[in-house]
């Protein structure tokens, strides 16, 4: 389904890529929770097998559906959700069901499981070979059948048209269900038929009550389609299941905001562009995989290593009214295979925290950033309100209001911004919630001074440290 089931007055879901149960709980408790964030994506549950460096890539071999990996055992898994959900932050699971590890005659896991991928002997689950699609390759985009049945990068693909699979499945999905989650996000789900997910997500536990979910609540569902148009697979196929990444909303903003595209053309961004509905689509600037080069956008994706254009298209995607956004918060990495930071056993060593609330040891907690989180407050003051009064100079300065509540504007040009703007506020001094926050009744950043008519000057010059500037109701000061 499509809501993505989160405590009233939130909407924004952040990926703590690779944390830790534990790391999160506590994120849960002293951040997300008093900041406003919605909910956190997590890596896949489902124990993994063990690789050579220790990847992050591991995390998409599974080996067995119990719950044990780098970031924690049942346990802590079921501490953490129920944790994050006493806080109001919502849990999504990555899940990984079209295949289960490939790579080798035998292979042991994150949890002790052995398998035997040579052979499809997964003892863990257990699957055997006549659980699997015949052996073949993908090898062509333009063929469905051979997207669907075929092994992506040597990883036995699991039949999920057998019924004693479509039940391995939903049981280890009902499980976490009834541990608390609130919905799952669906890797490789191009690489599934729609029937088949159809039939497994179909048969799931509705959300558990006893963790504040109304009676009959049904789990958030997005799906991993990459689809940049002129494949045998479109995401259209899968618009009656549930959300689906728009993989043309993170290639595009990319595009934009490295100025290879005019702002201007921002003014009817989402369906405008010929992305899917609002209402089907995740927005995103980028993912796990295409900030290193997976995946799909290339060299476009702004990441956190372009931190003042991947600040602009963030407060971008949170200020906006297309899709259900979310926001990355990765590790640090030069080589993209590299796992998260870690001891010499191996174990990941979890974040630490600066005294500004930044992190330490390799992790760079995008959504620590004050320009990030502040944006989350934004969006939640705007939340019922559409896109009103728009302005550009007709080249790369733009700004809108949300209603009457919350005012923004972008300068993505080597000039500066100084203009008189419709802000659709009422008169008074806002703190600008980019350059500084609003601390007990004053503001460490810019103030901007709203008229009785809405207008105030918007200065934004182009050699700031960011090319944004955000008012709402809440920084009045
Ligand atoms: C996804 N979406 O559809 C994930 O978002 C993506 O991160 C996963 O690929 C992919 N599907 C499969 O779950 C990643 C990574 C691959 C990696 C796989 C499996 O992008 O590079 O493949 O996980 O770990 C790796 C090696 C590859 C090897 C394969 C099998 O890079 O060279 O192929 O393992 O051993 C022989
Ligand atoms: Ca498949």
């Amino acid at each position: 389904q499509w809501d993505i089931n989160t405590v009233d007055g939130r909407s924004v879901m952040v990926h703590l890529f690779e944390w830790k149960w534990g790391d999160i709980a506590n994120e849960c408790e002293t951040f997300l929770g008093p900041m406003g964030f919605g909910g956190v994506q997590i890596s896949p549950p489902t124990e993994n097998a063990v690789v050579g460096d220790r990847p992050w890539w591991e995390r998409y071999q599974p080996i067995s559906y119990n719950f044990v990996t780098r970031s924690g055992d049942e346990a802590a898994l079921a501490d953490m959700i129920r944790r994050c959900n006493a806080a109001g932050v919502r849990i999504y699971p990555d899940i990984v069901f079209n295949h289960m590890t490939g790579g080798g005659s035998f292979l042991t896991g994150t949890g002790g499981s052995t398998a035997e991928p040579d052979n499809k002997q997964y003892p863990g689950v257990p699957y055997g070979p006549n659980d699997f699609n015949p052996t073949c390759t993908i090898t062509n985009y333009n063929d469905p059948n051979n997207v669907r049945n075929c092994e992506l990068v040597g990883l036995k693909d699991l039949a999920q048209s057998s019924e004693y699979v479509r039940g391995k499945i939903r049981d280890m999905l009902n499980r976490l269900i009834d541990m608390g989650v609130a919905g799952f996000r669906v890797d490789a789900a191009k690489h599934m038929w729609p029937g088949d997910m159809q039939a497994i997500l179909g048969g799931l536990n509705n959300l558990n009550t006893d963790h504040g979910f109304a009676a009959g609540a049904r789990p958030f569902i997005v799906q991993e389609v990459i689809d940049l148009g002129g494949e045998g697979v479109s995401h259209s196929e899968y618009l009656n299941i549930g959300r689906i990444t728009e993989f043309r909303f993170s290639a595009e903003i990319g595009k934009m905001f490295r100025g290879l595209n005019q702002l201007k053309y921002l003014v009817n961004w989402g369906e405008g562009w010929g992305f899917m509905a609002s209402g089907s689509a995740l927005g995103f600037v980028d993912n796990h995989d295409n900030q290193r080069g997976h995946g799909a956008g290339g060299a476009d994706i702004l990441t956190y290593k372009v931190s003042k254009q991947y600040k602009m298209a963030t407060a971008f995607n949170l200020a906006h009214t297309y899709g259900t956004p979310r926001m990355m918060s990765s590790f640090a990495f030069d080589n993209t295979d590299a796992g998260p930071p870690k001891d010499g056993s191996g174990n990941t060593v979890g974040p630490g925290f600066n005294a500004d609330g930044t992190c330490t040891n390799g992790w760079v907690c995008e959504h620590r950033w004050r320009q990030m989180y502040n944006m989350v407050g934004f969006r939640n003051a705007v939340a019922g309100t559409v896109i009103n009064d728009w302005w550009d100079n007709g080249n790369n300065q733009i700004a809108f209001c949300r209603g009457d509540k919350g005012f923004i504007a972008f300068n993505n040009e080597g000039s500066n911004l100084n203009t008189n703007l419709q802000t659709c506020l009422s008169a008074g001094t806002y703190c600008d919630v980019i350059s500084g926050s609003k601390e007990g009744g004053s503001c460490t950043g810019k103030s901007v001074t709203v008229g009785g008519d809405g207008t105030a000057n918007i200065v934004i010059n182009s050699d700031e440290d960011d090319g944004v500037l955000a008012i709402h109701v809440n920084s009045k000061l």
